[in-house]
């Protein structure tokens, strides 16, 4: 069931007046939740699940992109509060209308006392082919052909812009948007990126397993997040179809101790491709039990070189691959 936000203030407001000497009259006249006074529940996970993109996340902090002036579908049966951008809800199904600036948005989904906050990224523009570059922030230029036709490897149309300051905005129960950022650039403001809503789901649900596992971690080490064409190209790479380039692809390791390097995972004393190995069949076996918070995608192990230690390479690229 849906409770009218005002109704929901009014009894809430009702049972606060029972406890205090001021008048009903006045409780009732008190101003509205608004979404400056509402934080997501602090534990991971909340008792509802939303569904946003096509992804189903009972995430307490979840995040996705739009471009200006487009709509946001977040199926919910729960209350929708935004300060910002213009919200109706019919069936179930919530539309949420985008500014037609680029910027960062708040949406608080409150069901009972649980509340998710979904991050909205109102995307800058990009034209593929036209544009080098965004603000001088090097993007270079996609591949115009997807791989094999498919409509997650299409040139996007914008970019996340993340100004200073919003590197530590959660945007998963356990991730920074910051973690995700383009190497190239350093210190550049503003920074563009993409980072999906499937890749997050997947980071944090081998995040909740590691833990399980016994593996200490308050999030994951992105060695490498986001990548531009341009960057991308820059450090070698001949491919133009890495999950980088979209956003939904990351390379990490635990790194609870906070050495720079992959934990010893499998507890031998070693840092070794063993523990990648460890880290990428803990993956395998989130992938085989949790489909709805693992969407399909890659996983590859990489070993220690000279300028690296192992690590894993996580991606929701739509399709299962293994390598490594
Ligand atoms: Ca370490
Ligand atoms: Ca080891």
């Amino acid at each position: 069931m849906t409770v009218h936000p005002v109704f929901a203030l009014i009894l809430a407001s009702l049972i606060q007046a029972n406890d205090s000497e001021t008048s009903t009259l006045s409780a009732i006249a008190s101003p509205a939740p608004v979404a400056s006074e509402l934080k997501a529940s602090s534990s991971m996970r909340v008792g509802f699940t939303i569904e946003v993109e096509g992804y189903r996340s009972d995430l307490s902090v979840f995040s996705t992109s739009v471009m200006p002036g487009g709509d946001v579908h977040i199926k919910a049966d729960a209350n929708l509060i935004s300060e910002t951008g213009d919200a109706r809800e019919e069936n179930g199904m919530w539309t949420w209308t985008a500014p037609d600036t680029p910027g960062h948005h708040e949406i608080f989904l409150t069901r009972n006392d649980e509340t998710i906050r979904l991050n909205v990224f109102v995307l800058t523009p990009f034209s593929n082919g036209q544009m080098d570059s965004i603000n001088g922030y090097r993007v270079g230029a996609y591949n115009p052909q997807p791989l094999r036709g498919l409509d997650n490897y299409l040139p996007p149309t914008g970019f996340i812009d993340m100004q200073p300051g919003m590197e530590d905005i959660q945007i998963a129960p356990n991730f920074k948007l910051g973690q995700f950022i383009c190497k190239q650039q350093p210190g550049h403001d503003p920074t563009y990126l993409l980072v999906e809503p499937g890749m997050l789901l997947k980071l944090q649900a081998l995040l909740e397993a590691a833990n399980e596992k016994g593996w200490e971690a308050d999030t994951f080490f992105i060695m490498s997040g986001f990548r531009t064409p341009f960057y991308n190209a820059a450090i070698g790479n001949t491919t133009t179809s890495s999950r980088h380039l979209f956003g939904d692809a990351s390379d990490i390791y635990i790194d609870h101790d906070r050495d720079g390097v992959m934990d010893d995972l499998n507890g031998d004393n070693k840092i070794t491709k063993a523990d990648a190995v460890a880290l990428a069949e803990l993956a395998r076996e989130v992938a085989e039990a949790d489909k709805t918070n693992w969407p399909s995608g890659g996983i590859g192990i990489y070993d220690a070189n000279a300028v690296h230690g192992p690590f894993v390479h996580i991606d929701a690229r739509g399709y299962p691959a293994r390598w490594g």
